[in-house]
């Protein structure tokens, strides 16, 4: 059996704008100075992880309990972007590649560092084309590490050496390289030249696997 699984913001949906708008909303509040190279050091990221690189630019020392209000801050921002996703947030392209990768006799799966991943799936019509989900609730330790991919390829009852792993996160692809997957790099990613191929579009998925 041979599985692919896919990262979820920057490659099935884009929903790395609301994160990026989510965090500036944050920092601006706090006056701490944050911008798109910043941003994209947080793809793949978890959520409190990614509040530590933002406050990498302040001079003050936050408590925990500072730090967990302003990633609960965040989260509410951001989902407040979420509710407006439909399922034309995601692409013809996408579902067509997904489909197809069925047809081929693969096992599909999300794998995410989001603890949003699954509301995110409903919004946008997602949710039940997929075999398995492995999201930020599943897990301890976040991209890079594989943990995620591996929960992925446990549910789906995949040996990790039979998977490829799709992602646009630098943190992403040292994730899929370190579980033993083999990874495919989109977007921001193709930059690290980390993975083992690189798509222009996604349905180029399909002449890889
Ligand atoms: P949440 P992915 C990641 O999703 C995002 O790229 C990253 O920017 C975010 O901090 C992380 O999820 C946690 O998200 O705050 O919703 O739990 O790319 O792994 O699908
Ligand atoms: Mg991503």
């Amino acid at each position: 059996m041979k599985a692919v699984i896919f990262d979820l913001d920057g490659v099935l949906v884009f929903t790395d704008k609301f994160h990026f708008k989510a965090w500036k909303a944050l920092a601006d509040e706090l006056g701490i100075y944050f911008d798109e190279a910043i941003n994209n050091r947080l793809r793949g990221v978890s959520r409190m992880e990614s509040l530590e690189i933002v406050l990498e630019r302040s001079d003050k020392t936050y408590t925990e309990k500072e730090k967990l209000a302003f990633a609960a801050k965040k989260n509410e921002i951001y989902r407040g972007y979420l509710t407006a996703m439909t399922e034309n947030d995601v692409t013809e392209e996408v579902r067509c590649t997904l489909t197809k990768l069925k047809e081929k006799g693969y096992k599909i799966a999300v794998g995410s560092s989001s603890k949003n991943a699954k509301l995110i799936l409903e919004k946008v019509k997602l949710l039940d084309v997929f075999d398995k989900i492995a999201d930020g609730n599943d897990i301890q330790k976040s991209k890079p590490d594989p943990e995620v991919f591996l929960k992925a390829a446990e549910f789906l009852g995949v040996e990790p050496e039979s998977c490829y792993v799709v992602e646009d996160a630098e943190a992403g692809v040292i994730a899929g390289n370190r579980a033993n997957m083999k990874t495919i790099a989109t977007g921001d990613a193709k930059q690290s030249k980390l993975a083992n191929y690189e798509i222009q579009k996604f349905s180029d998925i399909l002449n890889i696997v």
